[in-house]
């Protein structure tokens, strides 16, 4: 610490931080147009400055060392008018129209003219009259607002990674732009709109659909409804309807958003928001009173329950809703009506994450934390196409390269992060356990494992040694198609390395082989002592907002909340005591098995008719089932085939929390009432079990997380007012814990690291002659999923309006078709029209379809066959034939 002195008042500060630092965290206003703490002070608006004694000219107080007994003026004359001269010059630059401006009062060029009484530009320079670009979907750029402070160009290429913009041409006509003359919708932009979110002038705005005054609005914080990133933004509202979203500082994502959160908010206020109960009367739905829906809905549970036993129901809770309508709606099915048939998407994602990690570390959770990639020394993405799906994790990813982490990517797709890589490994798909295998082949032949580490955390090494002999480097380039020695400098990368994070996702874990690639991936981190360790890990990437969460609340059929098993008799009787019932001791059966058997099913925020493979079964499926009920915010694919269709209210109409993938357990906030007469699911759920006579009277959300709190060991010590400004990451034990940056500090959760010998086998389909090439599925970054949401966001939808299959330029000329002609793609399922994308993204004989759309959608074709430890379906291969088709004329 050291000490100085501001205005003439004395302080004692740390002493490595900036004069500029040590005035806000001291509450004194200093005005900063170039400065944000996430970057490197820059020092060019110069506003900042201030006096110190002993130097004759103003210093910069963003890059200003503190020292001991320095004596600082921060408003003094001289300051004030360098401050004002500094305004005076800008303005006389700048358009002047702040009465039509969208950002007045919000400006800081404004609130500073305010605040240091500078009226009008008194130079009589020459205004700019720079064409506007507004090429972009989601924002434009108005390079003669702009003050040069170079925020946008530092926040693109130093936090977001993605270098879109810079300074162009000098003096008088430097402006922010673009390398190509076509302007932004030409550059490598991706519109995460971090730069918009940064400027401190109106250059950089959003389109926004509405427009708004600043003093007319609110702002709530609160939790991304998107991917498991978790990133925290607040939304501004205007009355009842959601205006725009801003990034907030949070823990996982440091004031970042990509596209989704930052401009995917539109969905809220749509019109085709459920607004009212729908009951289906002669094959048409009316409206209803929830009165009347509700009570038919109690009235076939019992019925169904009566004449088949509870075990003819069934529910698939939700991983877009928050921990509280999870607990509630595993408690509604085991506690009231007496069955284990809960799951939810989980199964198609990473359920073999969980029953891979339960059984070689004890836990399926991802070990360490979103910022502690940035210190990793190698950063090793296995089937995670980042950028597209976990953005801004990928951000951090591009970071620590430019401090100097290294990075492996194994993907079938030349995607983004493998233009960054230093090792690319374009692998064919279904190998996954066999480049794995070959890397510790190489990793043991060269004794490049951590012995001691072995020794002391692990069991069964030797097992798993004998098993990778027959994979030697050779022998596995030939099965992944790739080059040896590369498989060779990533294991050499890898092992050689001190802190290396594994990072993966559905290219791993939606295999039949899924369980096996994980225990690979467990095998691997473990044989080179990266379990435990900060900055390292094995990093399965959660995929919903909070699939971490409805996991953790027992949406699954053989785990009560906290993975407490159904069937161990002193957890049944734990939960029997606290909830007052008796429950079921067997385990409950999976999504597919449910589809396939229950009389009576009920999906809360689940759209299988799009998101489950082979859709042709599931419609099959969904139509045999006597009683059909979904609860949705819009009418889906599958709500369209339900008897009863309850409204939800959204993420942004209700109080609750969700678990991102790093385990942190955040606030989601009451933004606006809700749309029409939709209810929060917990409520809805809540008068269900009250209609079937199980009395459950909680007032608000945070009266569920006590009960959850005090059922599940993980999630012991939170409530909400611990998660109020920042969430927790569990195991919090209890009140006093302060939750858990990385898992197995001390202890592997199952005692020892388990190695888990695994090999390499075949994808369920291969190709053959009738169906010669392989597809895969997956996403793209400006839709998600099923598109109930992004589909009703008009610019997310102008980006990716269609589906599309992308065929490398080799296969395509081997079937003759061109960019954007029609194709018809068929495996043994089904079959689909669909758009062509030529592209080097893929390699030859191998395709990628992105799930989401219901026109040409790829779970027509892809294979329900499953995992046989975790049941999660192979949605990344499916063989296919591709036909051209044939104009007529
Ligand atoms: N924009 C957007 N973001 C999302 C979502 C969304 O729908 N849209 N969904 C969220 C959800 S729920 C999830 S689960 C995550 C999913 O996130 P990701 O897993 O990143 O998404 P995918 O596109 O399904 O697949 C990832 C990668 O696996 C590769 N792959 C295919 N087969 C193989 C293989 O055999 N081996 C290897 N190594 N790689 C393979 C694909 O080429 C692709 O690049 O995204 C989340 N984030
Ligand atoms: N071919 C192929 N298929 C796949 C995948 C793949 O990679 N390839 N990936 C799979 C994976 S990983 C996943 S996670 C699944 C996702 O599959 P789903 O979970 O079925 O897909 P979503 O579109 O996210 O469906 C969520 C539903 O919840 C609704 N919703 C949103 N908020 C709320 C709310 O607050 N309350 C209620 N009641 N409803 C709400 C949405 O409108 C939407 O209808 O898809 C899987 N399917
Ligand atoms: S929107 Fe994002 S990617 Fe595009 S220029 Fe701004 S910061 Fe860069
Ligand atoms: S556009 Fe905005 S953030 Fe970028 S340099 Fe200009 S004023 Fe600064
Ligand atoms: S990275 Fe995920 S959580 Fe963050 S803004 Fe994008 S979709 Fe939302
Ligand atoms: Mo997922």
């Amino acid at each position: 610490m050291v000490n100085i002195v501001i205005n003439g008042k004395q302080y004692e500060v740390h002493e490595d931080i900036t004069v500029l630092q040590a005035c806000k965290e001291n509450g004194i206003d200093i005005p900063t147009l170039c400065y944000d703490e996430r970057l490197e002070p820059d020092s060019s608006c110069r506003l900042c400055v201030v006096e110190v004694e002993g130097k004759r000219n103003l210093i910069t107080s963003c890059s200003l060392k503190v020292e001991d007994g320095m004596n600082i003026e921060t408003h003094s004359k001289k300051v004030i008018k360098a401050r004002k001269d500094i305004l005076d010059l800008l303005f006389s630059n700048h358009p002047n129209d702040c009465l039509t401006c969208e950002k007045s009062g919000n400006c800081k060029l404004q609130n500073y003219c305010y605040d240091y009484n500078v009226k009008a530009g008194s130079y009589k320079g020459e205004k700019r009259n720079l064409p506007i670009d507004d090429s972009n979907h989601f924002y434009y750029h108005d390079p003669n607002k702009c003050i040069l402070c170079g925020k946008c160009v530092r926040v693109c290429s130093d936090l977001q990674g993605t270098s879109a913009i810079g300074l162009n041409e000098r003096g008088f006509r430097t402006h922010v732009g673009t390398p190509s003359k076509n302007g932004l919708e030409d550059s490598d932009c991706v519109s995460c709109g971090n730069c918009v979110s940064a400027c401190p002038v109106g250059a950089l705005m959003p389109k926004s659909r509405e427009s708004f005054r600043e003093w007319e609005t609110k702002s709530t914080l609160t939790t991304c409804p998107y991917c498991g990133v978790g990133c925290q933004l607040e939304l501004i509202t205007k009355g009842n309807q959601v205006v725009d979203s801003k990034p907030y500082k949070g823990p996982s994502n440091n004031g970042l958003l990509c596209v989704k959160g930052k401009f995917g908010y539109p969905f809220i206020n749509h019109p085709d928001r459920l607004k009212t109960p729908l009951i289906k009367k002669n094959g048409k739905f009316e409206e209803a009173s929830w009165e009347e829906a509700l009570n038919l809905i109690v009235s076939k549970i019992k019925e169904t329950k009566e004449k088949y036993g509870a075990n003819a129901l069934g529910g698939f809770t939700s991983a877009r809703c928050t921990n509280e309508e999870n607990y509630l709606f595993q408690k509604l099915f085991r506690a009231a009506i007496g069955t284990n048939n809960i799951d939810h998407c989980a199964r198609l994602c990473h359920a073999s994450t969980v029953s891979g990690l339960a059984t070689t570390l004890g836990s399926g959770a991802m070990t360490n934390s979103i910022n502690e990639v940035l210190d990793s020394d190698v950063i090793f993405i296995i089937g995670s196409n980042t950028t597209e799906n976990h953005p801004v994790i990928a951000t951090k990813m591009k970071q620590a390269k430019k401090k100097g982490a290294k990075i492996i990517v194994a993907d079938p797709r030349k995607i983004e992060l493998a233009d960054k890589a230093d090792i690319f490994l374009q692998i064919k798909p279904g190998t996954n356990i066999a480049v794995l295998n070959g890397m510790m082949n190489y990793i043991i032949e060269n004794e490049l494992y951590d012995k001691d580490y072995i020794e002391e955390r692990t069991e069964n090494f030797e097992e798993v040694k004998e098993s990778l002999i027959e994979y030697t480097p050779e022998k596995v380039a030939e099965i992944c198609g790739v080059n040896k020695d590369d498989i060779i400098k990533a294991a050499r990368m890898y092992a050689e390395s001190d802190k290396a994070g594994i990072y993966y996702a559905m290219g791993i874990t939606q295999h039949i082989t899924g369980t096996n690639s994980v225990m690979a991936i467990s095998n691997l981190a473990l044989m080179c002592g990266n379990v435990g360790k900060e900055n390292a890990g094995v990093n399965p990437l959660r995929g919903q907002n909070n699939v971490q969460g409805a996991c953790d609340m027992g949406g699954l059929p053989s785990d009560l909340p906290g993975y407490q098993k159904v069937f161990k008799e002193e957890i049944a009787e734990k939960f029997e005591k606290a909830w007052g019932v008796s429950l079921p001791r067997e385990v409950g059966m999976t999504m597919s098995e449910i589809l396939d058997s229950v009389k009576m099913l009920y999906i809360m925020g689940e759209n299988p008719m799009l998101s489950d493979p082979d859709i042709n079964h599931v419609k099959h499926s969904l139509e045999r089932i006597d009683f059909l009920v979904v609860q949705d915010i819009f009418l889906t694919e599958t709500a369209e085939l339900a008897d009863v269709v309850l409204p939800a209210a959204s993420f942004a109409e209700k109080d609750g929390t969700f678990t991102n993938t790093e385990r942190r357990v955040q606030r989601v906030r009451k933004v606006i009432e809700s749309i029409g007469d939709s209810k929060a699911d917990w409520q809805i759920l809540m008068e269900i079990m009250n209609k079937l006579g199980y009395p459950q009277k909680y007032r608000h959300p945070s009266e569920i997380m006590e009960e959850i709190a005090s059922v599940t060991p993980q999630y012991g010590g939170i409530t909400y007012d611990r998660i109020e400004t920042e969430g927790i990451q569990w195991p919090c034990l209890d009140k006093d814990h302060p939750g858990t940056k990385y898992l197995y500090k001390d202890a592997i959760a199952r005692g020892k690291g388990l190695f888990f010998p695994v090999y390499h086998t075949g994808s369920a389909e291969t190709t053959d002659k009738e169906y010669p090439y392989i597809l895969t599925t997956g996403r793209v970054l400006y839709q998600y999923h099923t598109r109930t949401m992004t589909g009703r966001v008009e610019k997310l939808n102008e980006k990716v309006p269609e589906s599309y299959i992308e065929i490398n330029e080799v296969t395509a000329n081997k079937l003759g078709v061109k960019d954007s002609e029609k194709v018809k793609v068929t495996s043994r399922r089904g079959s689909i029209d669909i758009k062509v994308k030529v592209t080097d993204i893929v390699e030859d004989n191998v395709m990628f379809i992105p799930f989401h759309f219901a026109e040409g959608a790829a779970n027509y074709l892809t294979n329900t066959k499953a995992d046989s430890a975790a049941k999660i379906p192979e949605l990344k291969v499916a063989a296919v034939n591709v036909e051209k088709i044939q104009r007529s004329c």
